[in-house]
């Protein structure tokens, strides 16, 4: 029986599914950090990681693996670099989690223009005694623009969601979609910086790489309307967090909504202190349909790359599909 490891803990039915064609290293604790991971993954056919970094000092170490699985759409944590120097496949879970994700996006955005966290926050602290005409007042949704940044898959569905808002869409990505999906979705491509300055609620739904490494800092945030909002759904990185706390100080912009952090687990602590962002744990993913999706394509995956079950050898969503076949390096 090949050998994998299964990095994280996930759903033990998913476990039970991998244990049929594996023999299974489960970690059931914490994240394992470098020393630990490579030392795990010194003896294994492939493995399956949840945002876990392996470069290719990990895959070094790790002689016989040709396959990680990863339990997330986004593939920073890969080195993909060293993937393709080694042999190694990578693979991800895409689209199983749009509309999850679109849907917190949502949740986000709404919660910071209504400002629905911080006056929780008041009343939870007790200090509701009178109703007043401009007491939290925030921003509408209805009839405003909304601006996504990073027009993919999630990036559509949140966008696709506007409609019911009655919202003028605007859109910045790499290169344009499709006439008949801006069609669809009656989404006008402008550049960032056109984005900035006309949207009401900017939303960011890119991949982290290094070119979009602080596609938000200081100077974007100078560009954008001071009742606008800011909504990250992407990833921790793509937003000067620093910068961003202190246009909400200096109320530059109105509110931000974010679920990823740079260096998350840790919260630049500047944003804990500012009551205009709703800042939540990473969690756009978390329903229990969704992640139970996620966990199982990331499973179909590992069990189909390393020749198993009834997709042997066609991993539904390879990254480096070029590898496949060629010998580990
Ligand atoms: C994951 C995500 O929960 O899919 C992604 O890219 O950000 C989330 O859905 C997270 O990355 C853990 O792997």
């Amino acid at each position: 029986m090949q050998k994998i490891l299964v990095a994280r803990p996930i759903f033990p039915d998913v476990i039970d599914r991998l244990k049929q064609y594996f023999d299974v290293d489960w970690n059931q604790g914490d994240v394992l950090p470098a020393d630990a991971l490579k030392q795990r993954l010194a003896d294994k056919d492939g493995a399956l990681s949840a945002g876990d970094p392996i470069d290719g000092s990990v895959l070094a170490a790790a002689p016989r693996l040709r396959v990680v699985s990863n339990m997330a759409v986004g593939y920073n944590n890969f080195d993909m670099a060293a993937f393709n120097a080694s042999n190694v496949l990578g693979t991800n879970t895409p689209d199983v989690l749009n509309e999850s994700t679109a849907d917190f996006g949502w949740a986000l955005m709404m919660a910071a223009a209504r400002r629905i966290a911080e006056s929780e926050h008041w009343l939870r602290a007790g200090k509701w005694g009178k109703w007043s005409y401009d007491g939290f007042l925030g921003g509408d949704l209805y009839g405003s623009t909304l601006g996504v940044i990073g027009m993919g898959r999630i990036g559509q569905a949140l966008a696709r969601r506007a409609r019911g808002f009655n919202m003028q869409v605007i859109y910045h990505n790499r290169s344009r979609v499709a006439p008949e999906i801006e069609a669809d979705l009656n989404a006008h491509y402008v550049s960032k910086e056109e984005l900035l300055r006309r949207a009401d609620h900017v939303v960011l739904v890119l991949p982290y790489t290094k070119d979009s490494h602080h596609t938000i800092g200081a100077a974007e945030l100078a560009l954008m309307k001071p009742s606008a909002t800011l909504t990250n759904i992407a990833r921790g990185g793509i937003v000067d967090d620093a910068a961003l706390a202190e246009a909400l100080r200096t109320k530059q912009i109105a509110a931000a909504g974010l679920d990823v952090f740079e260096g998350e687990p840790s919260v630049n602590p500047a944003l804990l202190t500012v009551p205009n962002v709703v800042l939540t744990p990473h969690i756009a993913s978390a329903t229990e349909a969704t992640r139970r999706a996620m966990a199982n394509l990331a499973a179909d995956n590992l069990i189909a790359a390393l020749g198993e079950g009834p997709r042997a050898g066609n991993p539904p969503n390879p990254i480096n599909a070029d590898v496949m076949g060629r010998a580990r390096q």
